[in-house]
């Protein structure tokens, strides 16, 4: 009679013993999950004990139970122990791996600047309205006569040639220069008139790396009872001090533009080599830098000033040549890229 019971003894404790070997190798959730099935799911070994647990007398059956819950008891805690085990281990892997160091400085905002054009653009304005000047703004599709006729430029001047102007079909053109701008203050304002014109103007060249269909200009003029060439040498330092922040050393030399008369480009001591000669310059030791001279007195006529009675200067630079200068580029084409790496040095 307790032959049965021995053997279902035995059998508890063989099985036990084998399910402890089994939760201590298991090395995943799903092999724990599958030893867990095998000894105490609903078909599980310990289930099919219990079943047998009916045909043995009461005593034995009572005993037999309290070992096979123990058994039972026994290896849920283990699974559990195990399962908490797999738990903390895969958590201090996440941890491990998504680790932040919250002491790092964060990397704080990341603003936006401004085109290393308008901000020189900006500091040319700022002088200049403190020197009692005003900002004109204008128009990019202009007149042929505010582009051109106004301004001296006569019928068959080669500026005017479709390889050099964009010619819109109906007779207008992106202007080739601000000084439209500036013949449309003339028209507007009574002198005396101290005016600059900074704008984007159009040129229909073939682009290079110095060469853009597009790019900026500033210029100014003063209108007065009386101007000189003295006055105008003087504003031109102190602008060309302004841009470059120090004392530069200039020089006029004669040039011919049809606005004004006598006209002059003015070069600037070598920035790179201070005049002593090196590939910037050429090696003359000078570099051009903008062209001026006394408005011509047909221009302030056919903009309705006496020139009997009003005399002027003028100017007009280059903003983008004066950006590669400044930063020395040697390829215009970096400012209309929109190149973030670019941008973001300014
Ligand atoms: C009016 C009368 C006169 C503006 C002037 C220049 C000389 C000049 C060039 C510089 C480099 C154009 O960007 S550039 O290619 N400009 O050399 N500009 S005098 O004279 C004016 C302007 C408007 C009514």
């Amino acid at each position: 009679m307790p032959e049965p019971a021995l053997s279902l003894e035995s059998l508890l404790s063989d099985l036990e013993a084998r399910a402890r070997e089994r939760i201590e190798a298991a090395s995943t959730r799903e092999e724990l999950e599958a030893v867990r099935i095998e000894a105490l799911g609903r078909k599980g070994t310990l289930a099919q004990v219990s079943k047998q647990l009916g045909s043995l007398p009461a005593e034995e059956r009572a005993r037999i139970g309290r070992l096979l819950n123990a058994v039972k008891q026994d290896l849920e805690q283990r699974l559990a122990a195990r399962l908490a085990e797999f738990e903390r281990r895969e958590l201090e892997a996440r941890l491990d791996a998504e680790w932040l160091d919250l002491t790092r400085p964060a990397p704080g905002p990341r603003p936006g600047s401004l085109h290393p054009i308008t901000q020189l653009q900006y500091e040319i304005e700022d002088l200049f309205t403190s020197l009692g000047f005003t900002v004109l703004d204008g128009p990019e599709v202009e007149t042929e006569y505010h582009n051109f006729d106004a301004l001296n430029i006569p019928p068959d001047h080669p500026a005017r040639d479709v390889q050099d102007t964009f010619w819109l079909v109906d007779g207008h053109l992106l202007r080739t220069h601000t000084s439209p701008v500036q013949v449309r203050g003339m028209e507007k304002f009574r002198p005396p008139l101290r005016m600059i014109a900074p704008g984007r103007v159009f040129r229909n060249e073939e682009v290079d790396a110095s060469h853009e269909h597009t790019f900026y200009q500033v210029e100014g003029m003063m209108i007065d009872r009386e101007v000189s060439v003295a006055h105008l040498i003087y504003f031109m330092k102190v602008l060309v001090n302004h841009i470059f922040r120090r004392e530069t050393e200039v020089r006029l030399r004669p040039g011919y533009f049809p606005f004004v008369e006598p006209g002059f480009e003015l070069d600037l001591a070598c920035l790179v080599c201070n005049g002593r000669g090196c590939p910037v310059c050429k090696h003359t030791g000078w570099v051009e830098m903008l062209g001026c001279g006394l408005v011509h007195p047909n221009v302030l006529r056919m903009s309705g000033i006496d020139p009997e009675e009003w005399m002027g200067w003028a100017f007009g630079l280059g903003l983008t040549r004066l950006a590669m200068m400044r930063y020395g580029l040697d390829d215009i084409r970096w400012f209309q890229s929109g190149d973030l790496r670019f941008l973001r040095q300014f």
